[in-house]
């Protein structure tokens, strides 16, 4: 009786420690749809049209994970997620990944048990004011109320920037960025701070982005990357090297257009081979085949599409490469070497 029990004890047991690592692929794959953690609405990065599509940035690095795992870009559920509930919503397992606007730290990492991706935009903290206020620095808002969204970097960054430099605030808490625009606009608060790709996406929603300007202090790091729970080292190896080919694939010419053609026979170039899945086993190695990264480049197009279809300068949004430049053209986004 008692060795009964104690066996089935233990088989629960090895089920629950199995479940805490289960294969977060096979779950997807048995799916056949990719659940992907995203913000409730930031244009340019992840905006739902009024079908309920979702298109943007961060979209579609959701859209490139699905098709190399999946076979089908189409093939996501988006999540949508405040900046307080993404991290409970990926980690209760509602969620495969995330994407949004997702600041890499170290206790998201060590105490939230998140494993990041590849940064796949390099930002800072900035500062929006309306250009009637006649402010030309952070370091002139002494007193001033400030929009700021709860559960994010930016809450504490600010109490840093304020701190250091020996002024004061009111802070004006809001859940999102649909709040805080409406209650920026409505004069509730004098300033809204935020990522400065945040900021460019919401000033270009305004009926007069003029009126609005935004500061020269860039007051933080704000690595944004991918992440995933801690605990399925496959699914983080899935996601770390479909962002790694994004970025390898702009670096080596690998457009949406070309990928297939390029695709066809092993060129001269063995960089392109190994990532198109001509030479080598790179697929397999991470439990998929030789065309995962073929797929998600077919999907949304290499990292320099990506960025200038959704939030480059010919966009609303408008923003620079700057950082995010490749590192051969002066920037520091350097995808590690898929051999
Ligand atoms: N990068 C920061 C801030 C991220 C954040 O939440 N940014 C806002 C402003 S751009 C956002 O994405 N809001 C989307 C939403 O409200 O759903 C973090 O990781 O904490």
């Amino acid at each position: 009786m008692r060795s009964i029990k104690y066996a089935a004890a233990v088989a629960a047991l090895s089920a629950t420690a199995l479940s805490a690592q289960a294969a977060t692929l096979d779950d997807v794959k048995a799916r056949g749809e990719l659940n992907c953690v995203v913000s409730t609405g930031v244009a340019g990065f992840a905006f739902p049209d009024d079908s309920g599509k979702w298109s943007g940035f961060d979209v579609d690095f959701c859209r490139a994970v699905a098709a190399a795992v999946v076979g089908d870009g189409q093939k996501v559920k988006f999540v949508p997620t405040t900046g307080k509930t993404r991290f409970t919503v990926l980690n209760s397992g509602e969620g495969d990944i995330l994407f949004r606007n997702t600041t890499e730290t170290m206790s998201r990492d060590a105490d939230l048990k998140l494993s990041f991706l590849p940064v796949n935009y390099y930002d800072g903290q900035g500062f929006m004011v309306p250009t009637a206020l006649g402010v030309t620095s952070a370091k002139d808002l002494d007193g001033a109320s400030v929009c700021i969204q709860t559960g994010t970097t930016t809450e504490l960054n600010l109490a840093d920037f304020f701190r250091i430099n020996n002024i004061s605030y009111e802070p004006v808490p809001v859940e999102t960025n649909a709040e805080a625009q409406t209650n920026y606009l409505g004069g509730r608060c004098d300033v809204y701070t935020t990522d400065a790709s945040g900021l460019a996406s919401t000033r270009s929603t305004f009926e007069n982005p003029d009126e609005h300007a935004i500061l020269p202090e860039i007051i933080s790091k704000e690595p944004l990357g991918g992440a995933v729970r801690h605990g399925d080292d496959q699914w983080f190896d899935i996601g770390k090297w479909v962002v790694n080919a994004l970025i390898a694939a702009e670096e080596l010419g690998i457009t949406q257009a070309n990928a297939a053609e390029m695709a066809k026979e092993a060129g001269d170039n063995p960089s392109v081979n190994r990532l198109l899945g001509s030479e080598g086993e790179f697929g397999s190695m991470i439990g998929l085949d030789g065309q995962w990264a073929l797929r998600a480049i077919e999907a949304v197009g290499n990292y320099g599409e990506i960025f200038d279809r959704n939030i480059g300068p010919d966009t609303a949004i408008a923003l620079q490469r700057g950082l995010n430049a490749q590192w051969s053209d002066g920037g520091i986004l350097y995808a590690a070497p898929i051999r």
